[in-house]
């Protein structure tokens, strides 16, 4: 039993799911990433995913991110996160089938926030599980909020939150691009790709693509990027790949040389 640094791996949501569906789980890319991730055999992991279609269309529906207002949405808080935790399932069963030694730490049972930052956080069963080499695996929920009811809890804020709670030692992102673009690619065809970014570009950018019309209830890409601000001002290193490629997820996590955005301080 050991208490190392860990790595924080986050699978993004447009990633495990299809956004363009309701309730649209890619099981393939599921089963690929588990495996990944069982190759890659990194010690002291902690996996964080994302919700997409199974989270952000009855968050957005029941407009949970900006707390309780009416008695009608807490059909929708009960049914986003009932959701979440199927998503959820399905990436547990692939790690497991995997021969991964993992254990799901739900969100909404742990954290309460207060304005939608994280503000308590039991973690203790968490621990044991690192003290004891399994795999956590959280993911981005519904919680209950001290100022709003409750909220969203994006799984890109519980990943930097990890990542300054237990010490890590570096961040791997994957989502369904090749790294962070100066605009959204999807949407801008001569985006052009950081391979690397210092926290100062990290700033700039952040501010830059939170301006960009975001495509899910927790902020996108620019988002994702004001998140890991202070994560990268305690000098934990963040690599960003697209996790839709092959080997990309499992080379970064062995911090193989892989096409993506490396973000460091400087
Ligand atoms: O996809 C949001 O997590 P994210 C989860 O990491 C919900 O932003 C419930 C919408």
């Amino acid at each position: 039993m050991s208490e190392p640094k860990p790595t924080i791996l986050k699978i993004g949501g447009s990633v495990i799911t299809d956004k363009n569906g309701e309730l649209a789980a890619k099981t393939r890319e599921i089963d690929r990433l588990t495996q990944e991730i069982q190759e890659a055999k990194v010690k002291n992991l902690i996996v964080v995913h994302g919700g997409g279609s199974f989270g952000h269309p009855a968050a957005e529906r029941y407009a949970l991110k900006y707390g309780y207002k009416e008695e009608s949405q807490k059909i929708g808080f009960s049914e986003t996160h009932h959701y979440m935790t199927v998503l959820n399932g399905l990436f547990m069963d692939s790690l497991i089938w995997h021969n991964v030694p993992s254990v799901s730490i739900t969100p909404s049972s742990c954290i309460i926030t207060e304005n939608g930052r994280i503000k308590d956080f039991e973690d203790a069963p968490l621990r044991n599980l690192l003290k004891m080499n399994f795999t956590p695996v959280l993911y981005g929920d519904t919680v209950f909020d001290t100022k709003l009811g409750f909220t969203i809890l994006s799984g890109d804020q519980l990943v930097s939150a990890l990542a300054l709670r237990f010490n890590a030692r570096r961040i791997v992102i994957g989502v369904d691009e090749d790294g962070v673009y100066d605009a959204d690619p999807k949407v801008e065809k001569n985006a052009k790709l950081f391979e690397h970014l210092t926290l100062e570009e990290l700033k700039k950018l952040q501010s830059k693509l939170g301006k960009t019309i975001a495509r899910d209830v927790t902020g996108g890409m620019g988002g994702k990027m004001a998140e890991l601000v202070p994560a990268v001002e305690m000098r934990i290193s963040v690599t960003v790949v697209n996790a839709l490629k092959p080997r990309y997820v499992y080379k970064a996590l062995r911090g193989e040389s892989v096409k993506g955005t490396n973000i460091e301080k400087e």
